[in-house]
C-alpha cells in the first residue's frame, strides 16, 4: 500500500478537509513521518509553479497521488451542475489546468462537492449539465493521460451522488476509460449499505481511496470496521494509492503520525 497525505496551500479555508497546509512544510513534514505522497488540495492550478513542486518532491523522496479540488466548490463556488456559461466556462478552464498538472504530477484528478449540488431543481437537468462537463473534461484528460476520478460524499456536504451505486452508475452514463471512481469511507459510513460489499461490488470502478475514521480523526481513533475495509481491497487486489483526509485533531502532526502507526500495528502485511 502506498500511502498520502491530504495537503492544501496555506491560504485553503479553514474548512478544507487536509492534514498539513503550507505546501512546502506540509510536503517536508509527511516524508518525515513515512508517507510516500501527497494529496494536492488546490484551489487554483497555479498555486505552485511546476518547478517548485518538482523540487519539493524530489528533496523530500515524495509523489503526488492525486489533486483534489473540493476547494473550487467552497471556495469559487465552480460546479459541474451550475447551469452559468461564464462560470461552466472558468470552471472548465480551471479543471484543464489541474489535469495539465497532473499530467506531470500523479495522473489523477478528484471531483469530490465541486459536482455541485441539485438542491431543488430539475435532476434529470443536473445530470445533463454534469455529463457535459464530465465527458468534455474526460477527452481532454484522455490527451493528457489523466484520469478522473468521482468521489461519492455524505448527503450533509452535498445533495448529489452520495453512494457508490449512485456513482457507477453515472460513471457508466459518461462512459469513459479515464472517468473512474474514488471511494471515501467516512461518507462510505454514512451512505453505503456495508463498506466491504459496497466496494466488492463496484470494484471494477475502485480507482483510489480516502481513509478517516467515522468522526474523520486519525485511523483507530473511531469506529470504522478497518477489518471489512481490508479484506474487500485484499478480495478486489486493490493496489492503488490510499490517502488520508482526516482532522488535524487533536493536532495535524499526531494525528498524521498516529494514522501511520495505526496501519502499521494492525495492518503490517498489508502496509509496504
Ligand atoms: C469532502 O468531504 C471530501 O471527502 C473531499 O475529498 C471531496 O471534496
Ligand atoms: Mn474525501
Amino acid at each position: 500500500m502506498r500511502l498520502s497525505v491530504a495537503i492544501a496551500g496555506l491560504e485553503a479555508m479553514p474548512n478544507a478537509f487536509v492534514v498539513f497546509r503550507g505546501l512546502p512544510r506540509s510536503i517536508k513534514k509527511a516524508h518525515e513521518l513515512g508517507y510516500d505522497g501527497v494529496e494536492l488540495a488546490l484551489k487554483r492550478p497555479d498555486e505552485i509553479s511546476r518547478s517548485d513542486l518538482k523540487a519539493l518532491l524530489v528533496a523530500n523522496q515524495m509523489e503526488v497521488s492525486a489533486i483534489s479540488s473540493g476547494q473550487v466548490f467552497a471556495a469559487r463556488n465552480l460546479f459541474f451542475t451550475d447551469e452559468d456559461p461564464e462560470r461552466r466556462a472558468e470552471l472548465y478552464s480551471t479543471f484543464c489546468g489541474f489535469i495539465d498538472l497532473a499530467s506531470d504530477f500523479g495522473q489523477l484528478v478528484n471531483i469530490g462537492r465541486t459536482r455541485g449540488p441539485i438542491a431543488g431543481r430539475d435532476v434529470a437537468l443536473c445530470e445533463r449539465l454534469f455529463l457535459d462537463m464530465a465527458g468534455s473534461l474526460s477527452d481532454y484528460a484522455e490527451k493528457k493521460g489523466v484520469e478522473l476520478i468521482l468521489e461519492p460524499v455524505n448527503r450533509y456536504e452535498i445533495d448529489f451522488i452520495n453512494t457508490l451505486d449512485e456513482c457507477v452508475a453515472l460513471i457508466k452514463k459518461v462512459n469513459r476509460k479515464n472517468f473512474t471512481m474514488m471511494p471515501d469511507v467516512f461518507h462510505m459510513n454514512i451512505e453505503d449499505d456495508h463498506i466491504g460489499d459496497s466496494l466488492v461490488r463496484n470494484q471494477e470502478f475502485v480507482r483510489y481511496i480516502h481513509f478517516a475514521d467515522t468522526n474523520r480523526h486519525f485511523l483507530g481513533d473511531g469506529h470504522m470496521p478497518w477489518d471489512e475495509i481490508f479484506n474487500a481491497l485484499k478480495v478486489i487486489g486493490y493496489e492503488g494509492w490510499t490517502t488520508l483526509e482526516i482532522l488535524p485533531i487533536p493536532d495535524a502532526e499526531t494525528a498524521a503520525k498516529r494514522s501511520v502507526a495505526f496501519l502499521k500495528e494492525r495492518y503490517g502485511n498489508y502496509y509496504r
